[in-house]
């Protein structure tokens, strides 16, 4: 396939990552030592087997030259991975928000200095460069467009901090189709946009106001498709599930539309905790999911709301709010067979701590034979020893019999759980502090701690 030419994708699976040659928002960052750290992760782990069906897309800002570009692809002749350019409408501000900072525009002049519309008053600006939050609206709302118009059925993302520890034992467009989902990823973060209730207020006003664009789904069947309120508190949960059974009852759909609107206008960071989140540095997707009509009434909404800009909201937030209303929870799925790790890592050059690993981490899949003590040691090595990550062990049935015993190391508010809590080891030890944050909801769990709706199982 061409890409450059524009024709359409003979495969199914399009691998994308984000790629410049210094990360422009952390200064300390060498981003293409990192892509080909990740290259030589992905390359074994995954493309090797499914080369025939996959694609690698290197998107760049026009940054790579033929001789960068060749640098970079030189250990990987023959094999389908390509640096393609970011057309620039898929890499730009929103119309409105691009008036809004054009001096001379009518938009602009009506705008009093404080608006956060405007540039200067955008959240972090001065770390956050606008490239970064083009890559958040890219990821968002823009790369499903791309893809569709390339041609490819399922996307998958890698950044460059993005790295396969084992092969996965299985071909992703595959598997996904057999099994129903639409969705994969392989860790959680805990997030709602910085402190305080704005994203939360904002989800419940978009539910609220636009009733028609979710409650049909979300009361198809009597099985609520909103695990958005999974996290809520028991007595949410309790009414939620008093007004579900009324309705499988009786049959009326009209106790689960109440249920929902109830459990919508009680959603907010204080009853519901942290949102629970799919760490998207990685993840699968069936693209044709993200342009139903309700889920693109959901994204445009986002994007004419601009808080990925003026508040640095991020895509985090919008896939997770996104599947957590429009998508059963059954078809969104942590898979866990194969070791995965982003590590985000702090990068003041004149700090002692640079490069130190301060978020996301390291954890180990199901197939993976490695001894964990091992794995978990030489991972630390890698990083400043000081991070006191969150821990959790699991023991796993191996294919052929036996167990497995697994570790996954992370720090900040990033777990292994599955959103329906299998597979979730009994208790897991994390970062007290991020314990406080995430359980808000759930005062007597200080140390060790679920935070989704597992916590009721404990
Ligand atoms: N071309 C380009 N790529 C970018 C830009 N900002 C980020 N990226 C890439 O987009 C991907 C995601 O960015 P990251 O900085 O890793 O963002 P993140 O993982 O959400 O955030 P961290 O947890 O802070 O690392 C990475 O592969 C980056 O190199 C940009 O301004 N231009
Ligand atoms: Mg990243």
């Amino acid at each position: 396939m061409d890409v450059e030419a524009g024709l359409v994708a003979t495969k199914s699976l399009a691998i994308v990552y984000l790629a410049q040659k210094r990360h422009q928002s952390y200064v300390g960052r060498d981003s293409m030592q990192l892509l080909n750290r990740s290259l030589a992760s992905l390359v074994p782990n995954y493309l090797w087997q499914h080369a025939d069906d996959t694609d690698v897309l290197l998107l760049h800002e026009t940054e790579f030259d033929e001789p960068s570009q060749a640098k970079v692809l030189e250990p990987y002749v023959g094999l389908p991975i390509k640096f393609v350019p970011i057309p620039s409408k898929y890499w730009s501000l929103p119309p409105w928000l691009a008036s809004a900072n054009n001096n001379a525009s009518a938009h602009h002049k009506k705008l009093p200095p404080h608006s956060r519309f405007l540039m200067p008053n955008w959240k972090q600006i001065s770390h956050y460069t606008v490239g970064y939050r083009h890559m958040i609206r890219f990821f968002t709302l823009l790369l499903w467009d791309f893809m569709r118009e390339l041609g490819y059925t399922y996307v998958m993302r890698m950044d460059e901090e993005s790295r396969l520890g084992s092969r996965v034992p299985f071909h992703f467009p595959s598997r996904m189709r057999r099994e129903g989902v639409e969705y994969a990823y392989r860790q959680v973060s805990y997030e709602s946009g910085g402190a305080g209730e704005h994203f939360h207020d904002f989800m419940r006003e978009y539910l609220l106001s636009n009733e028609n664009a979710w409650l049909e789904a979300a009361t198809a069947s009597a099985a609520s498709t909103l695990w958005l309120f999974d996290s809520c508190k028991a007595p949410i949960m309790a009414r939620q599930a008093q007004l579900t059974h009324d309705g499988a009852h009786d049959g009326s759909r009209a106790a689960l539309v109440n249920a929902s609107l109830a459990l919508a206008a009680n959603f907010s960071r204080l009853r519901c905790g942290e949102m629970y989140g799919v760490y998207n540095n990685f993840f699968v997707t069936r693209v044709g999911f993200w342009h139903r009509p309700d889920v693109q009434h959901f994204l445009r909404h986002v994007d004419r709301q601009s808080f990925i800009y003026t508040h640095r909201w991020n895509d985090i937030l919008w896939h997770s709010a996104t599947l957590q209303t429009f998508l059963p929870r059954a078809q969104a799925r942590l898979y866990d067979d194969f070791t995965y790790e982003h590590a985000s890592t702090r990068d003041n050059p004149a700090s002692p701590l640079q490069g130190c690993w301060y978020y996301g981490g390291i954890s180990q899949g199901r197939t993976d034979a490695s001894d964990a003590l091992e794995l978990a040691s030489s991972f630390r090595a890698r990083f400043c020893p000081d991070v006191e990550p969150c821990v959790q062990r699991y023991v796993a049935a191996k294919p052929d019999g036996g167990a497995v015993s697994l570790v996954s190391l992370t720090a900040g508010s990033v777990v292994v759980e599955h959103p329906d809590c299998s597979s979730v080891p009994a208790w897991y030890l994390c970062d007290p502090g991020n314990a406080d944050a995430a359980t808000a909801h759930h005062p007597g769990k200080k140390v060790f701690f679920r935070a989704h709706q597992c916590a009721e199982q404990v």
